[in-house]
């Protein structure tokens, strides 16, 4: 079968039933609901994956609570040790996880590779934090008094991850966490299990036998009952999720009741803005990775073409000739450019997307067919000529399917980047000085990235990475983002012999 191989290195058989429930360093016999994980490319199954019962939830979750009042204890830099040996662990075994997330999520095998970087360079940096995990010392009002501020380790982390970066998302979160000196909780999605047992299994092997035993737990299961459940456990102080713009409305309501933390990175509807002084050259492969590449599976991926009215029949020309060459098919081909989108459910949305985009007046220029090729789930990457008013444009679709829309301006192509819900990533190209820095001005772009002379997707982990608006405002990754991992504390220090009021107040007994 396609992928025994592939499988094997991670022990797996196809058709098997494999457990999705690990805590303690060791996979548990699980009794909640079985999922079922299929090849993309060929519709087959792949294999069945018994996910967390409540019971099971409840051990993985008081488990990695009891690793964490150990692990807290621990020196940062120790526990940057750790993570070390995990991006060790990682690099070690890329090829292995690349060919396992083609095999599973679709994606072509350079993204699949490329992923796995992401985890490795995410590792680099934490190791780096956990020296830096600063806080700062404030000047007092008051004699012989010092204020600071110290960062802790926060608890367990909830991670709820997606099925498009099954692995590289999550380990933005893992590997700051730990080096934070919080332990892991994964809900993954039900739809890359594989990807997700397979890095628990890694993670089993280098922290076992180890002061960091037990700091992972996984708990496969569907977002109505693992999800939920961990949504409402006190015991999971911070989550972090990546989703849809519902998911975050159902953490915000469920953390909001019980004063839990969260950090979201929801939908996107990125736009791409391309002045009539652009490289065009250099405008055309950036947009094309955007929106054909992961087969427009990234929350990242570019959903609207903002085209200055001159240039854009000449650039519509120039994108429908280069999607005529994306070679569509098996992921693991390294000729392949566009693989097949994750499930037959992904194949309904982008026909009914579609549908619903041409019945609002969109004129459909590219693509626009599934394809029918060995059970897999094809499709063609579509252009659609839209305009900035059918409803339909401010809607993410998961899936291949490019707006091209034509702006009169800079001032108008920043308003309509700007006029949708979500607020996660942008690009404009242009070589004029002026407006690319407006672009990018407190009156330009409102996202959290916003790009200059480069697409949407394919960000870096130096940088935060999230967005605004329904993108739910959370920051991943690199810069700053540490923080959202930990608790600040405010330290008011005495060390004079009177009790002195801030704000000159006087209370004399
Ligand atoms: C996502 O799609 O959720 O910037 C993450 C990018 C990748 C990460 C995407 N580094 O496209």
């Amino acid at each position: 079968m396609r992928g025994e191989a592939i499988l094997a290195r991670f022990g797996i058989a196809p058709g098997a039933t494999v457990s999705g429930v690990a805590y303690g360093g060791r996979f548990a016999a699980a009794g909640g609901a079985v999922t079922e994980t299929y090849d993309p490319t060929t519709g087959a199954l792949l294999a069945r994956v018994t996910g967390a019962s409540k019971d099971d939830y409840d051990k993985a979750a008081s488990a990695a609570r009891d690793a964490f009042l150990r692990w807290r204890a621990a020196p940062a830099p120790v526990r940057g040790e750790f993570v070390r040996r995990l991006g060790e662990a990682f690099r070690a075994r890329k090829e292995d996880l690349a060919q396992l997330i083609s095999l599973e999520n679709g994606k072509i095998l350079t993204e699949g590779r490329g992923e796995i970087q992401e985890v490795i360079d995410i590792c680099d940096l934490a190791v780096g934090q956990s020296r830096q995990l600063f806080g700062r010392v404030i000047v007092s009002e008051r004699r012989e008094h010092r204020v600071l501020e110290q960062w802790h380790p926060m608890g367990v982390l909830g991670i709820i991850s997606a099925f498009n970066f099954p692995a590289a998302v999550p380990g933005w979160g893992w590997a700051l966490a730990l080096v934070c000196g919080d332990t892991i909780l994964w809900k993954p999605s039900s739809l890359t299990p594989l990807v997700s047992i397979a890095c628990q299994q890694i993670f089993h092997d280098v922290t076992n036998g180890t002061e960091a035993e037990g700091v992972f737990a996984l708990v496969v299961g569907e977002g109505r009952t693992v999800g939920q459940t961990m949504l409402d456990d006190r015991r999971v102080p911070l989550i972090q999720a990546t989703g849809s713009c519902d998911l975050g409305e159902r953490v915000t309501a469920a953390l909001g009741k019980r004063g839990g933390k969260s950090i979201l990175e929801l939908g996107g509807n990125n736009a791409v803005v391309v002045l009539a002084d652009a490289d065009l050259d250099l405008a055309l492969p950036s947009v094309v990775f955007g929106s054909v590449g992961t087969a427009g599976q990234r929350c990242t991926s570019t959903r609207r073409l903002l085209l200055e009215r001159s240039i854009a029949p000449r650039f519509v020309e120039r994108l429908q000739k280069a999607y005529a060459t994306v070679q569509i098919g098996d992921p693991l081909d390294e000729r392949t450019l566009m693989g097949p989108l994750i499930s037959k459910q992904a194949v309904a949305d982008y026909t009914a997307g579609l549908t619903e985009i041409r019945r609002q007046g969109g004129k459909l220029v590219a693509g626009g067919n599934a394809l029918e090729k060995g059970g897999g789930y094809f499709v063609e990457p579509a252009i659609v000529r839209s305009t900035k008013d059918m409803p339909i444009v401010a809607e993410e679709i998961f899936a291949p399917i490019l707006h091209v829309i034509e702006v009169g301006s800079l001032e108008e192509a920043i308003e309509v980047n700007n006029a949708v819900p979500q607020g996660l990533s942008s690009g404009i190209f242009t070589n004029d000085l002026r407006k690319a820095d407006t672009w990018i001005s407190a009156v330009g772009s409102d996202c959290g990235m916003a790009n200059v002379n480069a697409g949407t997707s394919g960000a870096e982990i130096g940088g935060a990475f999230g967005g605004e608006k329904m993108t739910g405002g959370g920051r991943q990754s690199g810069s700053d983002a540490w923080k959202g991992y930990m608790r600040r504390q405010t330290n008011t220090v005495n060390y004079g012999s009177a009790a002195v009021l801030a704000q000159g107040v006087k209370f004399d007994v």
